[in-house]
């Protein structure tokens, strides 16, 4: 019997469906993937004689432990942890760990597998992880999110390592988790090395890691605008979230003459038409640790709407979902579609919906895939990791020359991918294609592992 790509794409899907039922979020990434992939498969059948497909849909090892910490009142409390070490064949682990209270496994499963296409598409030596804990960092005092990080860290050290498995930051996980997790790494197994990244500079951080993920969501964007003649300067934009990624969207924006009108929270967004006061949002965000709502007690013109779906129905010229996946839905893109909406670039990982990437790819809206846009921020972990091995630091204009470099090579790189495998102009495939044929590659040459 002959059989098609088509039958071997369905057959892999399905059966990361049966193997993975109810993991909602999983099966979207992998199907993503898959479908960008037939041209591929048809001109690299011996990829499924090797059976890649099959295995980079599982993961290498799957790490779940129990995480039992006492709360402020002497109450003991238990979260669940977890580490999926997805897949090493071009480099160490690497992947950011998740503190949220919706963390489960099908959410890590999917953040990891799209991980080892992004750090492919780095061009730095890394392989996919994720990790995370439903632990809600939320309204916990700072010795609570203290004695959770150390209890998490005393389980998880003995699966990571400076050249096995990097984790570093995501939702939920910032500077503060990083040095609570990085001392107990420390007292545990006596090494100061750079198991974790996103490190405060004093212990071996790198400049511009805070920044990168959001200043290269832009720096992409802004090699995708280039591509029909267009630039931020002048441009109204809008940001979802106002956590790391949101906020450096927002600096690097602004600084190339862009106006930020909207940015959100998990309660609601806020609408400034002279333009966001970042100084405001950094204050109550990275330092007060407060609601968005807030932002309107100093700025009376703002308006503050409860809910963060209705951010989308802002007239904008270019869209920065960077909160969380699945916040912008097929409704939400038509609605951006027809206020002449020009780019979208996803500086959170999935943020828009299958729904919402057909309006956009159909439209002939520039759409940049997160795996592709929001890479500068493990890029410059990876580049972290260089610092510590050679335990020397760059300067910020070196890093960030770096970055900018690297965010200039994946647009090319997936432009350059969309183009030979039959579909121009759409960075989803493009993306994914050359990630992937990185990825595989190693593993043909690596043998059945
Ligand atoms: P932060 O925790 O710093 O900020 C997250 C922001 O998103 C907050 O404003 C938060 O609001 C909002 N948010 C979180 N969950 C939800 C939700 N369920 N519904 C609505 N809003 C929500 O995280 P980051 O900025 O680091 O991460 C944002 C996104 O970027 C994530 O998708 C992450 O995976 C991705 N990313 C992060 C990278 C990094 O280097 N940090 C690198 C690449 C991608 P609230 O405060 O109310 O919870
Ligand atoms: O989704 C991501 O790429 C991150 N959260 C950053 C990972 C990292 O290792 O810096």
């Amino acid at each position: 019997m002959v059989t098609t790509t088509t039958d071997y794409i369905e057959r892999v899907m399905e059966a990361v469906k049966m193997r993975n039922p109810g993991e909602q979020e999983y099966h979207q990434a992998v199907g993503e993937v898959l479908d960008s992939l037939r041209a591929v498969i048809d001109k690299n059948p011996e990829f499924e004689d090797a059976a890649i497909l099959e295995r980079i849909v599982e993961p290498e090892r799957q790490i779940l432990f129990r995480v039992p910490w006492q709360d402020d009142k002497g109450k003991v409390q238990v979260n669940r942890g977890f580490r999926i070490q997805f897949n090493s064949a071009i480099g160490p682990y690497k992947g950011g760990i998740r503190f949220h209270p919706s963390v489960y496994i099908g959410i890590i499963k999917f953040l990891g597998f799209e991980q080892i296409f992004k750090n492919s598409l780095t061009g730095l030596a890394m392989g996919g992880a994720k990790g995370g804990s439903d632990f809600d960092p939320k309204g916990k005092s700072d010795s609570e999110v203290m004695r959770f990080c150390q209890s998490f860290m005393s389980e998880l050290f003995r699966h990571i390592g400076a050249d096995t498995d990097v984790p570093a930051g995501d939702i939920g996980v910032g500077g503060r988790e990083i040095g609570f997790l990085f001392g107990q790494w420390k007292k545990l197994t006596t090494l100061h090395n750079g198991v974790l990244t996103g490190k405060g500079l004093a212990y071996g951080g790198s400049l511009a890691r805070t920044e990168a993920t959001g200043y290269g969501c832009v720096y992409f964007c802004d090699e995708m605008l280039k591509e029909s003649k267009n630039s931020f300067d002048g441009k109204t934009v809008v940001v979802s979230g106002s956590g790391n990624v949101a906020i450096y969207a927002h600096e690097k924006a602004t600084q190339l003459g862009a106006k930020v009108v909207a940015m959100s929270d998990s309660s609601g967004f806020i609408y400034d038409k002279n333009g966001i006061n970042l100084d405001t949002i950094k204050q109550l965000k990275e330092v007060e640790r407060k609601r968005i709502k807030e932002y309107t007690k100093e700025h009376k013109n703002a308006q503050y709407t409860e809910g963060c779906s209705g951010i989308w129905n802002i007239k904008c010229d270019i869209a920065l979902p960077s909160a969380t996946q699945n916040e912008l839905d097929g409704n939400a893109a038509k609605t951006l579609v027809k206020n002449g909406c020009l780019a979208v670039a996803e500086g959170a990982n999935m943020p828009c919906t299958p729904d919402a990437v057909k309006v956009f790819l159909d439209n002939k809206i520039q759409y940049g895939p997160g795996k592709a846009a929001n890479a500068g921020g493990v890029a410059t972990s990876g580049l972290e990791m260089a610092q510590n091995s050679q335990r020397l630091n760059w300067t910020f204009e070196e890093v960030d020359e770096k970055l900018h470099r690297i965010m200039v090579n994946i647009h090319r790189a997936a432009k350059e991918a969309a183009d030979e495998y039959g579909t121009p102009g759409n960075l989803v495939n493009g993306a994914n294609i050359a990630g992937f044929l990185k990825v595989a590659k190693a593993m043909m040459a690596q043998g059945l592992v």
